[in-house]
């Protein structure tokens, strides 16, 4: 099955002369990675053919990786349309992916929708870039995978697995990542590029390591007003990001960030460890992964019942699970 939809995939790209990847939007590493990396395969294996990776360079930390394409409407006459990294369609930056002749999703979340003419979803795999990676091994004879992918692919598979951090990370996918360490990749520059903040960030995460409170089972959070992010001169994606900073305190196995939005509505991020969170974040408006979930609470008193909650749980799964912590 999996071998069918590869070789089926890989009978699109001869077939077409022209191929265009798209990707979702406000784009990260594994996103841009996969899009740039497999134009970059594509461009150097078939170099007759016209390769576009189609998206607007608005984020400028990753520019080092390589840039993205600007093209005509007119070019998607009888083009192939690759999308990658992303789930649902109404996701897929932008629009004219539907102008295409042919389309073909490249993914590894969970599939819960099926929007293109092949979808190929690796849910085995850490990281678009891996899914990627794999391709290339596959038909490694008939392509070329040049400098100019291993970067972006590399950083994809940095970004997408918390530096090489999380479960998905296998023996294969630390040995697709070192094909493409074979290429001379400066990791140290790459790390230092990646993983840049502005004093403000710095600032208000003294603040958050200064502030934040833990309940009596150990949940720990911070709330982040509307007004402290004006103080620290920080906005409230940036100040959304700074729940990491509480992930590794002993005997907290729950943690959270709120920020207020500038809609007032106040943004959750939940994260924890041996335990899942999922079921709380769908309680309040949320959802996603067992252990890093995102919710939407309307008021102080509704957020407090969310701690509330959590704090119940960690209780709970304390009393049977007395080692873990
Ligand atoms: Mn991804």
């Amino acid at each position: 099955m999996i071998e069918d939809l590869k070789k089926q995939i890989f009978e699109k790209i001869l077939e077409y002369d022209t191929i265009i990847i798209h990707r979702h939007i406000r784009p990260d590493g594994d996103c841009l990675g996969s899009t740039i990396g497999l134009r970059e395969i594509l461009r150097a294996s078939f170099p007759n053919k016209k390769i576009y990776s189609v998206g607007n360079n608005d984020t400028e930390y990753l520019h080092f990786i390589g840039l993205e394409d600007q093209i005509d409407d007119s070019l998607y006459k009888d083009a192939l349309v690759i999308i990658v990294d992303t789930a649902t369609d109404n996701r897929i930056f932008d629009e004219r992916y539907k102008l295409g002749k042919f389309t073909i999703k490249i993914d590894h979340h969970i599939p819960i929708q099926d929007y293109a003419n092949i979808n190929y979803v690796r849910t085995d795999f850490p990281a678009t870039c891996a899914v990627i990676c794999d391709f290339y091994k596959t038909f490694e004879e008939h392509l070329t995978l040049p400098k100019s992918a291993a970067l972006p692919l590399f950083v994809g598979m940095v970004t997408d697995t918390g530096r090489f951090k999380y479960r998905g990370v296998s023996g294969n996918v630390m040995r697709l990542a070192g094909m493409l360490l074979d290429y001379e990749l400066d990791i140290e520059d790459i790390y230092a590029r990646l993983y840049m903040k502005t004093k403000e960030i710095y600032k208000l995460q003294g603040y958050v390591y200064n502030k934040f409170k833990t309940t009596s089972h150990g949940v720990s959070y911070i709330y982040l007003s509307r007004n402290k992010q004006k103080k620290f001169k920080v906005d409230h994606h940036e100040a959304a990001n700074l729940v990491n900073s509480l992930d590794s305190i002993k005997d907290s196995l729950i943690w959270m960030i709120f920020v207020e939005q500038p809609d007032k509505s106040i943004r959750v991020r939940l994260r924890s460890r041996f335990i899942a969170i999922d079921d709380i974040a769908n309680q309040f408006n949320g959802g996603g992964h067992a252990q890093a979930s995102g919710a939407t609470v309307y008021s102080k008193r509704e957020m407090k019942k969310l701690i509330a909650i959590a704090d119940e749980k960690l209780r709970i799964f304390k009393l049977t699970n007395k080692d873990v912590f």
